[in-house]
């Protein structure tokens, strides 16, 4: 396996800077209010030089950095720009893993035979969400999660760390035990109580000794881990199901019958996919982005599917309106995606429907359609962009 763990490099304060540059070259504090009882959900990195970190109080940022500039999260702006950032990743790795809103996991085996390609890969991403998002990230690259994941912290922001196999344990050895993914508060203090204090020591106790410290299965899970090891493979959800096309323009649109044809125009290539695999949309979403990069999405949803063309382009065009209702400006790109397929047509899907032996679709093989459905949108995307 080779699997890379990507992570978003300062999420909500990067989001915050894009929708409004000035904020770029100043310590930004993203979370509840400094003079009451509100946290930071996080800092940019120039205010993280002050000492500011996530989960500490708004209030001890405001000492650390008077001068900090404060913003209230605003998690709904947050979740578009993380759908944008996956859909792209999507384009380069189509079969990924999201543990969060700014983070996942990503099987770059399936298109890297081996680590130097995997390298270039991950570049591809970083590149492809930044060209896409103007959003930076950070990425591990190794042959279990564990490592990958404890990669992708190494050189934030725009890091990327490669450890190819048979060096993994090396490569976690100097690591404090906490940064190990799995060594909770109480694992750590027994831990280091016992002299334990790097991954490397964690890997090296003796039955015996690690019986004592941490009892039971835990154990042997995280000297497992501790020493690379790490069967986990990627969880794939059938959720985000999803067909869209986008198209950038050469130069910023602001005419809205031309905005529409477009929108038309891309309803139709949805429509398309959609009838192609014998299937129907609850779900219609026009996706907006103004010339400042930042990126505004509708939706709308009905109580029954459709597969028509000409409806799913008046949706479209009437969210489009109603986007530049609450937002008025010139567009660089708009896209028209559905969602809430409905699913017949997937379970019969013949590389799904379960082995010879008859036995039935694992989770795993169900998403393996989806992610192939999000391939065929982003095909057509790049084709036309
Ligand atoms: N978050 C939060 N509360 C926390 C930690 C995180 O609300 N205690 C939110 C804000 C972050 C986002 O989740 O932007 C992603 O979390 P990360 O831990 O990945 O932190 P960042 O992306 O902000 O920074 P980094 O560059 O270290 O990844
Ligand atoms: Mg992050």
């Amino acid at each position: 396996m080779i699997v890379a763990h990507v992570d978003l490099d300062a999420f909500f304060a990067a989001v915050e800077e894009l929708e409004n540059p000035e904020l770029r070259t100043k310590p930004l504090v993203v979370g509840g209010d400094p003079h009451g009882r509100g946290v930071v959900a996080t800092a940019n990195y120039e205010a993280r030089k002050f000492g500011i970190h996530s989960a500490m109080s708004c209030a001890e940022a405001l000492r650390r950095c008077p001068h900090a500039v404060f913003v209230r999260s605003r998690h709904s702006l947050y979740r578009e720009y993380s759908q944008a950032v996956w859909e792209t990743i999507r384009g380069v790795v189509p079969t990924i893993e999201r543990t969060g809103i700014d983070e996942g996991y990503l099987d770059v085996g399936e298109v890297a035979s081996g680590f130097l390609q995997a390298r270039g890969v991950a570049e591809a991403v970083q590149t492809a969400v930044l060209a896409a998002t103007r959003l930076t990230c950070s990425l591990g690259v190794s042959t279990s999660k564990v490592v990958a994941k404890v990669a992708s912290d190494l050189r934030k922001p725009r890091g990327l760390t490669v450890v190819p196999a048979g060096t993994e344990a090396a490569f976690l050895a100097p690591f404090d035990v906490r940064r190990l993914p799995g060594v909770g508060p109480k694992a750590e203090e027994r831990l280091i109580a016992a002299g334990v204090t790097t991954v490397g020591g964690l890997a090296a106790l003796d039955d015996s000794d690690l019986r004592r410290l941490i009892p039971g299965s835990v154990g042997t899970l995280l000297r497992d881990r501790a020493r690379g090891v790490d069967p986990r493979e990627l969880e794939l959800s059938s959720e985000r199901i999803s067909i869209s096309v986008e198209n950038t323009f050469e130069r910023d649109l602001l005419d809205r019958d031309l905005l529409h044809d477009e929108l038309r125009r891309m309803a139709a290539r949805v429509a398309e996919h959609l009838s192609e695999s014998g299937r129907t949309a609850r779900t219609v979403t026009t996706k907006l982005r103004y010339t400042d990069f930042s990126i505004r999405s509708r939706s709308t949803s009905l109580r029954i599917g459709i597969d028509d063309s000409a409806e799913i382009g008046e949706l479209a065009c009437a969210l489009l309106d109603r986007a530049l209702q609450d937002r008025p400006g010139a567009l660089r790109l708009v896209g028209v995606g559905v969602s809430g397929l409905s699913d017949f047509r997937q379970l019969a899907f013949p590389a799904v429907s379960g082995d010879a032996a008859g036995h039935p679709p694992s989770e795993g093989s169900i998403a393996r359609a989806s992610a192939v459905d999000s391939r065929a949108g982003g095909a057509s995307r790049s084709a036309r962009t």
